[in-house]
């Protein structure tokens, strides 16, 4: 009641979602910078789609490559034997979902930046260009990664900052195979608050190791997007209202697609200002089978179905995907599943709302009330650059948004093109009686 138009901004964000249905292949996530390592041929274009994700060659590779939805892979010249990357931070634009575009700062045209991929030996040298605006400083840091001291990226600490207009040359030896991260490690708040953060994934130096059949990346992050504006508020401790897998929101956010019968390893990083991220898979039992701090052993490995992911910290899961169908993989915080829910609304479950509504309006302008349910607010304006939750599925609508995707499991298929939706057997779906 005190906060009217900030409310109704909010309420209505989550709302008039399918208006927004027939825009979704109009809103591709740009891939600048995009490019397979030389040691990868690169991949068919991606295919128009509400997200994208960009196949990897079979046998082009001593591993498999790792598959992080809506993110490049970092190309790599070699020079002398040492694989040399190159990442520019600067402010970018990104789409969180179709028509939610955000002002970030990120590295090589996105956020999260391109992933990192390289092989436990390998030597590598990282140029770092900062082309954030006049009078920011940044740097590195690669979270997890076992290195000199003088590599390690902190600000003041380690190295001095890296100015507007430097390059910084990062060299060093890998040395320890599993996921990883890297962000900045000066102005942390306002850098990472802003998008600045990627994925780092270092396969074993034997390809047998820990070998799966598909290998996924998700980074996690969480903003403040105030309702009809377009840049986060970095300065936000508690109250974030978009949640992303790699930069993306459900619509947005690309399916994980595996064949039947294949071992899928889904690494998931969490470089969120504040939150755990419980990430729950249906349908299956997976083991937990490494950290940032390294591979799981075996014997140690443990079995969940949703595994909590801290901020500053990694997660390997793995599973084989021997059950058909559309498995929904999600955080657990029941707030992150949605597109800009706020905070602080006025509970109105059970209260019958017909008139309640325009006769407070009439004492406060702008006064909309929350719905009863959520299904009540499909009808509703929202603001601009903001979307709803709910979305048509096969059978009904989805009710979901931000940290939400589906794992897609399918006899017959060798890509990791979206298949479309499941097609039940005959008797198989829960059904009135
Ligand atoms: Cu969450």
């Amino acid at each position: 009641m005190n906060h009217p138009l900030t409310r109704r901004q909010i309420l209505t964000a989550t709302a008039g979602a399918f208006a927004a249905v027939p825009v979704l292949a109009a809103f591709q996530p740009e891939h600048k910078g995009h490019g397979a390592p030389p040691t990868v041929p690169p991949a068919a274009p991606p295919k128009p789609g509400p997200s994208v994700v960009s196949a990897p060659v079979p046998g082009a590779s001593p591993y498999t490559p790792v598959i992080m939805p809506d993110t490049p892979t970092l190309p790599f010249e070699m020079d002398n034997g040492v694989k040399v990357f190159r990442l520019v931070a600067e402010p970018v634009q990104r789409e969180f979902a179709p028509g939610v575009v955000v002002n970030c700062w990120g590295y090589n045209g996105q956020s999260p930046g391109p992933m990192i991929e390289a092989v436990e030996g390998d030597r590598i040298r990282l140029l770092v260009t900062n082309n954030l605006p006049d009078g920011i400083h940044t740097t590195i840091h690669w979270h997890g990664i076992l290195l000199p001291n003088g590599m390690d990226g902190v600000g003041g600490l380690t190295q001095k900052h890296i100015r507007n207009g430097e390059t910084f040359k990062y060299e060093f030896t890998l040395r320890q195979h599993g996921t990883y991260m890297y962000h900045p490690h000066f102005d942390e708040m306002f850098q990472m608050g802003l998008g600045l953060m990627g994925m780092f994934v270092v396969h074993p130096r034997e390809a047998s190791v820990r070998r799966v059949d598909r290998d996924f990346a998700i980074l996690l992050n969480e903003w403040l997007v105030k309702p009809g504006s377009a840049t986060p508020d970095p300065t936000e401790m508690t109250n974030f209202n978009l949640f992303t897998f790699n930069g993306r929101m459900f619509p947005g956010t690309a399916p994980l697609v595996a064949r039947l019968g294949e071992k899928v390893r889904i690494r998931i990083g969490n470089l969120s200002m504040t939150n755990a991220h419980p990430i729950h898979l249906h349908g299956y039992s997976f083991n937990v089978t490494g950290t940032d701090g390294g591979p799981i052993r075996e014997s140690a490995q443990w079995p969940e179905v949703t595994t909590n992911v801290p901020t500053g910290a990694a997660r390997d899961i793995e599973f084989i995907a021997d059950a058909e169908g559309d498995w929904a993989f999600h955080c657990h915080k029941v707030h992150h599943l949605m597109n800009g829910m706020g905070h602080n609304l006025p509970l109105n479950l059970g209260v019958k709302q017909d008139d309640l509504a325009a006769r407070l309006a009439k004492r406060i302008p702008g006064y909309m009330a929350m719905p009863a349910s959520m299904s009540g607010m499909m009808d509703m304006g929202r603001p601009p650059n903001t979307i709803g939750s709910v979305w048509p599925g096969p059978f009904d609508e989805i009710d979901a948004g931000g940290m939400f995707t589906v794992v897609k499991v399918r006899k017959d298929i060798a890509t990791y093109d979206d298949p479309g939706w499941y097609q039940h057997p005959e008797g198989t779906v829960a059904e009135p009686v």
